[in-house]
């Protein structure tokens, strides 16, 4: 497989680059009044972001599992994103064109700090780190993965959910111009769109999810969810929601895609759970893409996708096989 670099449209560029410095000054301005200073490690990200460009000061963290890093080369084109198409080659092909600046992420509901942020304002506040993780897919395969991003509870708290805040809810792009799977029949992908997820808010908290903006030290791709997408890797990979839009901060659990298209087979909660089954096939086990043939013995999955020691505790009292 190739990996094809996005050429930069200089033209373009240079118009972002000066609606965005105009932006940034107004949200300095703001901040300073509102007394929400920056952190010192702010980091800028470049105005004209391009898949694959490198970003700066991303620091390793301890959260990183040792198994075989996943190529970038799979991890780029063997994608689930049903807007570019439902079979794992599409979104490589079809998802290059979206534009992913401008960008704004819309804040709304039970929070002190709603807003419509621009994306390098959003993100600009956060130290950048690399973290590995394993992506456990609902359809039992899975990849390890270099992510680099933000922990989301440093967002929420940045954002002040107020206590009516049970819940939040994520949002994908809603453009069929750009996104031709949400072109109802096109693809057949027959998803109520736009994609949505959601997370209590104490899942949301935990120090483990994360808000990621690139991958192998570099900015993210379009197939895998730029410019911002959750990574929640206790859960199978549909919760990950990819190039977001809008989160909404509410009192009651929201609705999710997967869940409204098959509410048997995908509950809210969808703990990679080598216990519960999915109705049509087994979830003991899982193949590593790019590794394991379809002859190797499968691998075994862990409860919470081996996360069990940072999360089972978010759990207690409940019966996982109710709440799948
Ligand atoms: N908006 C949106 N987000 C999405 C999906 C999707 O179809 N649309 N697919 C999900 C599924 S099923 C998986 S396994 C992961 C895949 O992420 P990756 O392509 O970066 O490996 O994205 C998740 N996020
Ligand atoms: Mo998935």
């Amino acid at each position: 497989m190739l990996l094809i670099k996005q050429a930069p449209d200089i033209k373009s560029s240079e118009i972002t680059d000066k609606k965005l410095f105009s932006e940034r000054r107004r949200f300095l301005r703001t901040a300073a009044a509102t007394g929400a200073g920056l952190a010192s490690s702010a980091l800028w990200l470049p105005a004209s972001v391009q898949a694959g460009e490198k970003l700066s000061g991303v620091r390793k963290s301890t959260y990183k599992i040792d198994d075989k890093l996943t190529s970038y080369d799979y991890i780029t084109s063997y994608n689930n994103f049903y807007e570019f198409g439902t079979d794992k080659s599409s979104p490589a092909k079809f998802a290059k064109k979206m534009k992913t600046r401008p960008w704004t992420v819309v804040v709304e509901g039970e929070v002190n700090k709603p807003g419509t942020y621009d994306i390098d304002d959003f993100i600009k506040p956060h130290a950048l780190e690399e973290r590995i993780y394993r992506l456990r897919c609902v359809e039992a395969w899975s990849m390890i993965v270099p992510w680099v991003g933000f922990p989301l509870a440093d967002v929420i708290k940045r954002l002040e959910p107020n206590s009516r805040a049970k819940y939040v809810q994520f949002v994908t792009l809603y453009d069929p111009e750009q996104m031709p799977g949400q072109k109802r029949g096109l693809f057949g992908g027959g998803l109520d769109w736009p994609y949505r997820e959601g997370l209590r808010i104490d899942e949301a908290m935990n120090p483990l999810t994360l808000f990621v903006v690139g991958l192998y030290g570099e900015v993210l791709p379009n197939q895998n969810g730029a410019p911002l997408r959750l990574v929640v890797p206790w859960k199978y990979g549909f919760k990950s929601i990819k190039s977001i839009v809008k989160m909404r901060f509410v009192e009651k659990q929201p609705a999710t895609t997967w869940n409204m298209a098959g509410s048997s087979e995908y509950g809210f909660y969808s703990n990679v759970n080598p216990n519960v089954d999915h109705p049509r096939w087994s979830q003991k086990s899982e193949r590593r893409i790019g590794e394991d043939s379809w002859f190797t013995p499968k691998r075994k999955t862990l409860m919470f996708n081996g996360y069990a020691d940072q999360v089972a505790h978010l759990y207690t009292g409940m019966d996982l096989k109710k709440h799948f």
